[in-house]
């Protein structure tokens, strides 16, 4: 089924934040930041701006009715400074005023002093300092420090990875609306309208009943908008609660560059141990997170690093230690992957170094040490069979040897271009690491003219989500797609709800739905049995019609809703999911917190032009656990997505922060992001379809991050092309491997001499 919203979507008719209709009186904010990293405010004078045509008020600390606090995890974050700020960027004032221009007019009148404190951007010296988030955490599993006297190699090194711009096409933004008796309805382009309602409720000191937020869909969100939509939603609600006026503010691209966090840049120490027949028997790390000013999510993202730190392999002694380090840089937050990734990076390092060393291909090792059934992980859950299936399938689809003997091939045959290779089998855990953020709600209406609302607190971000929950009530009830309506994401609705995050907004949010509409089945069935004087059991519904006993009745779905009806028996039903099994305990650091885990593997190729540095993607080829897909174009959609934008984050998209802490790379002219030149010439992906139980909506595994994943695979690709011209080549595991950075490595000067015939004459000329 095509994803509901295409039709809207290529008419320009899909409503976003900026399409909802202004109502008259509406006033625009606009919110002055910290020219600065780090000082204490020691005076902030907004009185010039007040004066400025058609502003209506200054919003400061001050004027914040409850708690200036917005902090999730930790309460560590205020919505405006009140005597320091810790990054540049970080919301000072509100103005409010009857235009947008006149509200960021206004912004330059404002007069500040702020005496400069020390600025910290890195976070290994936040962590000598002392400055960490929360205490450090350790992952252990055997006891390495007995197992590296069985090693036969012992390899240590060092890590980088850079963030991530989030880069939704729509930029954050609310809409707040005044209603009846101080309730504020909010228009949030948030991954987590309860989020917003309760930080609402606490900065302006209200009851959550107060705040109504509603969401339609959002340009992206990517994980920039599971907790930082909450800031601009919150100062919108904060001018509404005291001039009465619906206040709009929508974040122009550099703003949004200039002060939201992104994903968050790692620092981080391997060492790793295998015995001669290149089985890893130790893997020790220490995780280094910049996590920003505040809290905001990095405990969790910390968490995820642990949980992935040894991606797709079997290693029966790990120690993994991560700290989150407080630096003066944005808070840094979700984002695909949520701290997976940069944990997956290191131990892809890791072998990388070792495969170096021994002078063979990382494909020998990553085989050998493929995650098994039954496998213990370092946090005591489980592994299932698919990594080896997903490995061993790309293998043979793809044909790794030819693929190999063409990659060879073309080194010999060319002395300016190099082709490089590499594989990536992933691993990623579907469930938020924090249990009891695994609950979901879904509100199912069957009106009487047999069509059907929905309602849940799924976000759809573009990742095709109502379409799935869609499908599932049409199954359910065995009806035409059409007779199904998905609605709105909206807190009087649906209740308490997680953000859509952690790829499983369909899993939750699905079941609750099956769940829910379950429940009025078991009606229908109870009044036809009724009717036709037969047992429940004996009843069916399929495609709009009842069936008794396999036979067809006089009774079609209209006939059969409206019957129910007419006996005055329920239409509507609100019903609860949470997983089962799974289970987490802190002290220990083990237990099941995960439903599932999705496996994969992808073959990497690349190209580089050995004189500019450049470089090409010829194709990535993906053997990706779906489960048993419920909707395989969507799928493809959230893979090849993931996959270019993993690529992006290994290979191109590069942040800069001075170490004044000032961001550099503030727009789309000095952050490159892939475009449609970027993607590789080729994606093949391979569905490896399981009939097995698992606990996915429909046995449709989670899509959303994972894919994401295999872009770590482009950076290794690239090393080895790399190589290829230049087989002395130190090259750093410091991520993005840009095409500056390319260009340096292929002439790096080497400590021995060597004779490789295409560098040679390359250098020579
Ligand atoms: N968000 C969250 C996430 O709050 N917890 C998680 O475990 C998670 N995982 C992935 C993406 N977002
Ligand atoms: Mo996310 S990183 O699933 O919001």
């Amino acid at each position: 089924m095509k994803n509901i919203d295409s039709y809207t979507h290529l008419r320009g008719e899909s409503v976003y934040l900026d399409d909802i209709p202004i109502i008259n009186g509406t006033l625009w904010a606009a919110v002055f930041d910290s020219p600065v990293a780090h000082g204490r405010i020691v005076s902030l004078d907004a009185g010039d701006a007040e004066k400025m045509p058609g502003v209506v008020r200054v919003f400061t600390a001050k004027d914040i009715p409850g708690e200036n606090q917005i902090g999730g995890i930790v309460p560590d974050e205020e919505l405006l400074a009140s005597s320091q700020v810790h990054f540049c960027g970080m919301p000072m004032a509100l103005v409010v005023a009857e235009s947008e221009e006149q509200a960021k007019a206004a912004l330059k009148k404002i007069r500040i002093e702020i005496e400069p404190l020390e600025v910290i951007t890195d976070p290994r010296i936040a962590k000598e300092k002392g400055e960490l988030i929360i205490p450090p955490r350790t992952f252990n599993i055997g006891d390495t420090t007995a197992a590296w006297s069985e090693c036969d190699y012992v390899f240590e090194g060092r890590t980088e990875t850079n963030g991530q711009e989030h880069l939704y096409i729509e930029t954050q933004g609310a809409y707040a609306v005044p209603q009846e008796n101080g309730v504020i309805k909010i228009h949030s382009s948030t991954q987590g309208p309860t989020a917003v309602q309760r930080t609402a409720a606490r900065v302006l000191g209200i009851p959550m009943h107060q705040v109504e937020v509603d969401t339609t869909r959002l340009g992206g969100g990517f994980g920039g908008k599971e907790d930082q939509a909450t800031t601009w939603a919150v100062m919108c609600a904060l001018a509404t609660h005291y001039l009465k006026k619906p206040v709009k503010y929508s974040l122009h691209r550099m703003e949004d560059m200039r002060m939201t966090g992104k994903r968050h840049p790692y620092s981080s120490d391997f060492k790793i141990g295998l015995n001669k027949d290149l089985k890893i028997l130790a893997y020790e790390a220490a995780f280094y997170q910049n996590a920003g000013a505040a809290a905001d999510l990095s405990p969790a993202v910390m968490e995820r690093t642990l949980f992935h730190c040894t991606n797709s392999y079997y290693v029966p002694n790990v120690k993994a230690t991560a700290y989150s380090c407080r630096t003066n840089l944005p808070p840094n937050t979700a984002f695909r992957g949520f701290g997976g990734p940069q944990g997956m990076f290191v131990i892809e390092a890791a072998i990388a170094k070792t495969a170096d060393a021994l002078n063979i291909d990382a494909s020998v090792i990553q085989q050998k040490n493929l995650l098994r059934t039954g496998d213990e992980l370092p946090y005591g859950q489980k592994a299932e069979s698919e990594a080896n299936e997903c490995w061993n399938k790309a293998v043979k689809l793809y044909d790794i040897g030819k693929l190999r003997h063409e990659v060879k091939q073309f080194n010999e045959a060319n002395n300016l271009y190099k082709k490089g290779m590499a594989l990536i089998p992933i691993c990623f855990g579907i469930s938020f690491t924090k249990t009891l953020m695994n609950q979901a709600r879904s509100l199912v209406h069957v009106y009487t003219d047999g069509s059907v609302g929905v309602s849940t607190g799924a976000v759809e971000m573009g990742q095709g989500v109502n379409t799935k929950i869609l499908q599932v009530a049409a199954a359910m009830f065995s009806i035409d797609p059409v007779k199904v309506k998905i609605n709105s994401a909206n807190t009087y609705r649906i209740a308490n709800t997680s953000p859509s995050a952690a790829s499983a907004t369909a899993d939750l949010n699905g079941k609750a739905t099956e769940i829910a509409c379950n429940a009025i089945l078991a009606r229908f069935k109870m009044v036809a049995a009724e009717e036709f004087k037969v047992e429940p059991g004996s009843v069916e519904l399929k495609e709009e019609w009842v069936y008794v006993d396999g036979s067809k009745t006089s009774w079609d779905w209209e006939k059969l809703v409206m019957a129910t009806f007419t006996r005055r028996i329920s239409l509507s039903e609100h019903a609860h999911y949470t997983p089962p099994q799974i289970h987490f305990d802190l002290s220990r650091e083990k237990g099941h917190p995960f439903a599932y885990h999705v496996y994969g593997t992808a073959i990497i190729t690349v190209t580089i032009d050995c004189l500019r540095g450049i470089y090409e993607f010829d194709s990535v080829k993906v053997v990706h656990d779906f489960g048993s897909s419920m909707n395989v174009m969507i799928d493809i959609g959230q893979c090849e997505g993931g996959i270019v934008q993993g690529i992006g984050w290994m290979t191109m998209e590069e942040i800069v922060y001075d170490k004044e802490g000032r961001l550099r790379s503030n727009a789309l002219s000095t952050y490159k992001v892939p475009d449609i030149y970027s993607v590789p010439k080729e994606i093949a992906i391979h569905f490896l379809e399981t009939k097995k139980d698992n606990l996915a909506i429909f046995r449709s595994k989670a899509v959303g991050e994972p894919p994401l994943l295999y872009g770590i695979g482009a950076f290794f690709a690239l090393r080895n092309a790399l190589k290829a011209f230049n087989p002395d080549a130190d090259i750093a595991f410091d991520a993005p491997l840009t095409p500056e950075k390319v260009l340096m490595s292929l002439y790096a000067q080497t400590s021995r001499d060597v004779n490789v015939p295409g560098r040679k004459e390359v250098m020579e000329k």
